[in-house]
């Protein structure tokens, strides 16, 4: 595999009911890697429209992202910041992959049939293919490195498994074109830190999710600190103490979830939380926790507040960064044609 040069790539769903798992999760990391790496995030409205969206209320979900994106840190200038129905390049590679993924490793994605639910026979045929749309988004871009949630895990494989059969399937005319042995990288999902998957306040063994129907499972980033503190103070726990050691919370979904969260947001980890807190009844942890996550918190949700009373700024940011994602996405995409021998 020849070097690539490192660029990461990331995105949101704007599905409404942004939370805290989205944050540390992924959000998060986002901000961090701008550091050390050239970022492009972007607003995944398409996979959005894969279940059904209102379409007054997709607008406004496209600009709430947009605001935590920059909320919560990511500098849209150093960075880039875009929705991707504004660079075509992504539907259009997206067919050229479905022609190399195969319908068997789609059937496997568990995402799909989560989603789908019993009634398969009534989804959309874009729910099927979001994960070949998903590699597209990366791809395109020829992005290295991807950070994302726990749950994410298996469609970032995908994508390995695409971007590899392409590379062979087209070896020939990727060497004469002078791309060497590989076109696309093989993209490296970055899944790191003690909350890759925060769990719902209601039950520590679903995955909190903006589609429940429960608000009460999730942190919401537009949620005040009233409104934080009820929602934690009402999760679900067991009746032990905190344990001293992080093997301590084994068996305990609840308490491993809450421990989690204060380690993410503390910048820390689950053995150092446990330090702090362990013998510590869940009142007064909870209490802690309300704390820290409205120090935290608070802040982002008051500046998403204050960018989405300015939508002609917040589309300006989507509409220069949709060109600059676009020259980058258009050039890998003509090499891609040529590769496969289409005339462009
Ligand atoms: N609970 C979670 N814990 C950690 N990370 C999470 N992510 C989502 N939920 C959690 C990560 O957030 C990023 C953006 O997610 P998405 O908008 O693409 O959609 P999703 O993964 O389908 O998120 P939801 O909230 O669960 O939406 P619904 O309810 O619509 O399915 C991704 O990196 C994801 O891993």
């Amino acid at each position: 595999m020849p070097p690539f040069a490192p660029l990461v790539f990331s995105g949101v769903q704007p599905t409404g009911n942004l939370h805290l798992g989205n944050y540390l999760g992924a959000i998060k990391r986002f901000v961090q890697l701008q550091a050390t790496h050239n970022c492009i995030y972007c607003v995944v409205d398409l996979h959005a429209i894969t279940v059904p969206q209102k379409p007054a209320e997709l607008t406004a979900h496209i600009r709430e992202v947009t605001a935590a994106f920059i909320a919560c840190g990511i500098d849209p200038k150093a960075h880039i910041i875009f929705n991707q129905s504004q660079v075509s390049a992504h539907a259009e590679l997206a067919f050229i992959l479905n022609c190399t993924a195969r319908l068997g490793w789609l059937n496997r994605m568990t995402q799909f049939k989560d989603k789908a639910g019993k009634d398969r026979e009534n989804a959309s045929v874009g729910l099927y293919t979001y994960p070949v749309l998903m590699a597209a988004d990366i791809l395109v871009y020829r992005a290295t490195h991807v950070p994302v949630g726990e749950d994410q895990k298996q469609h970032l494989e995908l994508s390995r498994d695409i971007a590899q059969k392409f590379n062979l399937d087209f070896a020939p005319t990727i060497a004469e074109k002078g791309f060497g042995e590989a076109f696309f990288p093989l993209p490296e999902p970055l899944i790191q830190g003690p909350a890759t998957r925060v769990m719902s306040l209601r039950e520590g063994t679903k995955k909190m999710s903006k589609s429940d129907a429960s608000d009460n499972s999730r942190i919401n980033l537009s949620d005040n600190a009233d409104v934080i503190a009820q929602k934690f103070r009402r999760a679900r726990t067991d009746a032990d103490v905190l344990p001293t050691e992080v093997a301590g919370l084994a068996g305990r979904p609840e308490a491993d979830n809450l421990v989690g969260i204060y380690a993410a947001l503390q910048d820390t980890d689950k053995a150092n939380v446990l330090r702090q807190f362990g013998n510590a009844n869940f009142a007064t942890f909870k209490a802690a926790l309300v704390d820290l996550s409205v120090a935290r918190l608070g802040p982002i949700g008051h500046e998403m507040q204050k960018l989405q009373a300015d939508p002609g700024y917040i589309d300006s940011v989507l509409k220069d960064g949709a060109g600059r994602a676009r020259a980058i996405a258009n050039a890998n995409l003509d090499a891609v044609k040529d590769i496969v021998g289409l005339l462009r």
